[in-house]
């Protein structure tokens, strides 16, 4: 199945499989659209499309707010099939034989087919409005919390270019509202927006896309280094080019198939207090000087849905962007730190306070090795705290994972408490951006590591958890298959008293 093309054919997927409800309530986007996402989000409920919220275009929201919205959007099962596409190319070795000749071209034309092709016209530029026109009065930007100062835009797609070399960025950068024709420009000490911005001399083109497929809406959060374009990895994520039109007011392009476009510019050195925002980590962030954006157009589709997300106290829609990122980026991970078997972001860990790994531990302070890496790993750099569990451990599974973490562990012996940067957000450190970080070493300790011989663990033997397998039936105690039935506690008990 083909991804959808644009915010319209995603809409339409959506409605198809039950996943997208229509309000026609007036509904103010003023706090009250927050407080219906936030119960339909934790209620694992639909997208939700506001046909009459109190502005002039309906708002789109809870589009990513589930992993099966969120596989839909990729068009894939489960979001490790994105990132074995991606591992495809990766491991690509020189091709033996024709057929592998073959399917080694098909791989680089994916890869030619992912740069972003530029189109004469686009939907975006439907309706023009400049000067005096240009109103964010109309679109229906919320006001997410109640010590929020002003609305937000939270799913923008943030197009820069490099002053230095063209090299276009997309980012996802949160925009308070000023006034009918300003915003700020939310881009975080160590984003990519913000270091193009730092390398103007006075005045850097923006572009803000608004509306977008599922995947180039995603492809804008994506944490990818400094010189890749995000609208490239959309493109190979959907399997063809992201189209592009040129703005009406600025040097930039956009993407043709968007709903909204502001065009404008920051200048260097104009900057205003931003915040407070409440933010993903579950706090109100506090204000901040950024830069101030000025819109010299709207362009939009005639009928342009503006779309929305809220964050906040995790779990929010958030999560499943997160998650995608988390597995898409597992083969380049693996690419460099290789004995990483599989890694975990806890949702509750907003993405850069905790991550868990596992790996393939070949010698004495292998782990140490493997925290350190990941202290220098592209932006999970920012991680506060490594936990490292052996091949074996699921990372996803938090109650084994807790289960080494006690076991395993000798606080004095396996605990890194090192320093580092922190993220832009965390207001725990004593000092903001940089602190303390934490790296647990909760795999099993060999003869050089361990002052005792250490223990085996308890395992029952292949043959005869086959055969429980194969005769559970028998046993009358019911349940599906052996192993999801042994976790049943009165079936246990059953058993207990044959
Ligand atoms: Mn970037």
């Amino acid at each position: 199945m083909a991804p959808p093309s644009d915010l319209r054919e995603w809409i339409a997927l959506l409605e198809r499989e039950g996943e997208l409800v229509r309000v026609s309530a007036e509904v103010d986007p003023d706090l009250e659209i927050t407080e219906i996402v936030d119960r339909t989000v934790k209620a694992g409920g639909p997208a939700l499309l506001f046909e009459n919220p109190k502005a002039r275009h309906p708002l789109l929201i809870n589009q990513f707010g589930t992993e099966r919205r969120m596989c839909m959007a990729f068009g894939v099962e489960r979001l490790d099939d994105v990132a074995e596409r991606l591992t495809d190319v990766l491991e690509m070795q020189p091709p033996e034989g024709l057929a592998e000749k073959l399917r080694g071209l098909k791989k680089l034309k994916s890869i030619a087919d992912s740069r972003p092709r530029s189109v004469r016209s686009g939907a975006c530029q439907e309706v023009v409005l400049t000067g005096d026109d240009v109103d964010l009065g109309l679109l229906p930007i919320q006001r997410c919390w109640p010590g929020d100062p002003a609305p937000f835009i939270t799913l923008p797609a943030v197009i820069t270019r490099d002053p230095r070399n063209g090299n276009r960025n997309v980012g996802m950068y949160r925009m308070q509202k000023i006034d009918r024709r300003s915003t700020f420009m939310h881009w975080q000490i160590h984003k990519d927006g913000r270091a193009d911005y730092l390398f103007t001399d006075d005045r850097l083109d923006v572009a803000v896309a608004l509306g977008l497929d599922p995947i180039t809406a995603y492809s804008a959060s994506a944490p990818l280094p400094k010189h890749i374009d995000e609208l490239m990895l959309a493109g190979f994520l959907r399997g063809e080019p992201v189209e592009l039109v040129r703005a009406k007011t600025v040097h930039l392009e956009v993407p043709a198939n968007a709903e909204i476009v502001l065009e404008g510019y920051v200048r260097r050195g104009e900057l205003g207090d931003e915040g407070p925002f409440g933010d993903h980590t579950g706090f109100y962030t506090a204000p901040e000087p950024f830069p101030v954006f000025h819109v010299t157009a709207i362009t939009m589709r005639r009928d342009a849905i503006y779309p929305s997300i809220v964050v906040g106290k995790p779990p929010q829609e958030d999560a499943w962007l997160g998650k995608a990122t988390e597995r898409i980026f597992l083969p380049a991970i693996k690419m460099t730190v290789p004995e990483i078997v599989d890694y975990d972001l806890p949702v509750a860990g907003v993405f850069h306070n905790c991550v868990i790994v596992s790996i393939k531990k070949a010698f004495p302070g292998h782990a140490r090795k493997v925290i350190h890496a990941v202290w220098g790993l592209g932006m999970l750099s920012l991680t506060k705290s490594v936990v490292v569990v052996d091949a074996h451990v699921n990372v996803h599974d938090y109650e084994e994972v807790f289960f080494y973490v006690g076991a395993n562990v000798d606080p004095k012996r396996d605990l890194v408490v090192s320093e580092g940067p922190l993220d832009h957000l965390d207001h725990a450190p004593t000092l903001q951006f940089v602190g303390g970080k934490l790296g647990i070493d909760a795999t099993a300790k060999g003869p050089a590591e361990g002052t005792r011989p250490w223990p085996e663990e308890i395992r029952m033997t292949a043959a005869i958890r086959e055969l429980v397998d194969r005769r559970w039936q028998e046993y009358g105690i019911g349940g599906g298959s052996g192993h999801a039935a042994n976790g049943r506690r009165g079936a246990l008990r059953q058993l207990l008293r044959r």
